[in-house]
């Protein structure tokens, strides 16, 4: 089956505990021509401030999908496309490999169509989602590609993704995820801040995830990285 990520160049993360630049609106942010949305961060998120973005962002016409950090804080919403879960390859802490996921499964209600996983491989040791899981981050060019093997062959994950979330990362370490990946789609975020940085990202990751742009410079920035991330792909010819 094709996943609807296998055409995407570029996805929006939003992050429910920040605010938007002043004077900008979802709707605003749902017209960057971004693939999709993701809505998710690490701290400080609730049900209700993940709603509150889903309600604001299900009139326009980008996919939205939920990322957990946690199963207390899942939305179920008919206007989501989906829910995309991470799964931490590198975590100290398997809570974020197995155990919360553990919780979660116990809802009768869960719909296995809609509902995906991330293989992350996390990349920066001072943002905070390393912090949480206990990621041991000192991984070499050779360590990601095998971790990267590992999830798509051993774990079967659909979607590998390198985390570097807050910095820019080492586009060497994401050329080297990809050249052993198959099938699977590979997610690079992380400090990317304009045309260029997406672009250099975007020629060895097939979907680039734009998240603290948005807040900190709007939707204008965000466009220019839409742009980096589909001039790439067509540079590429992926
Ligand atoms: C965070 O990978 C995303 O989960 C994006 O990172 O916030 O650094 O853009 P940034």
């Amino acid at each position: 089956m094709t996943r609807a990520w296998a055409d995407w160049d570029h996805v929006l993360k939003i992050d429910p505990d920040k605010d938007l630049p002043e004077g900008q609106s979802f709707e605003d942010v749902c017209r960057t021509g971004t693939d999709a949305i993701e809505v998710g961060g690490t701290l400080d998120v609730t049900r209700d401030k993940m709603g509150r973005v889903i309600d604001a962002c299900r009139r326009y016409d980008v996919p939205l999908y939920q990322e957990p950090s946690n199963p207390a804080v899942v939305v179920e919403h008919d206007s989501l496309a989906g829910y995309l879960v991470p799964v931490v390859m590198n975590a100290g802490d398997v809570s974020w490999v197995t155990g919360a996921h553990k919780e979660w499964v116990r809802i009768d209600s869960i719909d296995w169509n809609r509902t995906h996983t991330e293989a992350y491989i996390v990349m920066n040791p001072d943002a905070s989602v390393a912090q949480l899981t206990g990621a041991d981050c000192d991984q070499s060019a050779d360590d990601v590609a095998a971790y990267a093997k590992v999830a798509e062959r051993m774990f079967g994950q659909e979607i590998v993704y390198i985390e570097y979330s807050g910095t820019f990362g080492d586009s060497e370490k994401v050329a080297a995820a990809a050249d052993v990946l198959d099938e699977a789609t590979l997610f690079y975020g992380g400090g990317v801040h304009d045309y260029d940085t997406a672009h250099e990202m975007g020629r060895h990751a097939d979907v680039v995830v734009v998240g603290d742009l948005l807040h900190d410079e709007g939707v204008d920035a965000v466009r220019e990285t839409v742009e980096g991330a589909r001039d790439a792909r067509a540079a590429t010819e992926r």
